[in-house]
């Protein structure tokens, strides 16, 4: 059976509210797209005027597929401690870690992710008010662990969400580190994650009802050929016998 992937994006006067990635058998197509269309139109963001949902067959040939990262959550009372974990991570990356900080604690209403690069601090992505946006891709088996969603609801969804994404992410050689952080004004725990420490949750990384929120991806400008197709083209896999 053919797979099909499934994108969802809304957005309200021409800024973006949300999005969503599936890959999936052309027998759930139908429902997805229907459950898509009903979490687009029900966002703590807003109520979107614009929703497009984009089914496109996949090329099985073309599949990578990737481990999910191992994941571990830290404790952090509030955003100054939330700053000081993340910190710890990434001075590892880069020599220019509290300006990714403050980038991800300043960016909003951006549909991708920040490029930045580990060396100089610069930021990379050819159109910076969108970014980079991470697409084709979704979890083949659920992991395996406290974070297992063995049937998908709108809770459990963003965790696994954004561990499918965290994985893609990090699968690439250029890809040193990433810091998220929702941009969901309700939910205010985001995460680190590199290739060797893994998905590190992070509470409280900003105030609760603060609509900042975004992705920065730490990148070695030297590998970067070929990063921006594989993030945004590149159909992934996440889980399953890899
Ligand atoms: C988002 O959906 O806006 C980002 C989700 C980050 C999830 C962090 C976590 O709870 O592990
Ligand atoms: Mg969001």
């Amino acid at each position: 059976m053919p797979l099909y992937s499934v994108k969802m994006r809304a957005s309200l006067d021409g800024t973006h509210i949300s999005g969503a990635e599936r890959i999936v058998d052309a027998a759930d197509v139908s429902d997805v797209c229907a459950a898509m269309s009903r979490r687009a139109l029900a966002h703590p963001k807003g109520c979107p005027d614009t929703v497009n949902v984009t089914v496109r067959e996949v090329d099985p040939d073309a599949i990578v597929r990737v481990p999910f990262l191992p994941w571990d959550a830290a404790e952090c009372a509030d955003e100054a401690e939330a700053r000081e974990t993340v910190l710890g991570y990434i001075r590892a990356c880069t020599p220019h870690a509290e300006a990714a900080w403050d980038l991800v604690t300043s960016v909003r209403n951006m549909r991708g992710a920040v490029l930045f690069d580990a060396a100089t601090g610069e930021r990379l992505e050819p159109d910076q008010a969108r970014g980079v946006r991470v697409t084709n891709m979704d979890a083949v088996r659920i992991a395996d662990d406290d974070h297992a969603v063995a049937e998908r609801t709108p809770a459990k969804d963003r965790v696994t969400e954004a561990r499918v994404l965290a994985a893609k992410v990090a699968h690439h050689p250029a890809v040193l580190a990433e810091v998220c952080i929702s941009d969901d004004p309700d939910y205010t725990t985001g995460y680190v994650s590199t290739k060797d420490i893994g998905y590190v949750r992070i509470p409280n990384m900003k105030p609760l009802g603060s609509e900042i929120g975004g992705r920065v991806f730490i990148v070695d400008a030297e590998q970067l050929e070929g990063l921006i197709t594989y993030l945004e083209e590149t159909p992934v896999l996440v889980g399953g016998d890899e």
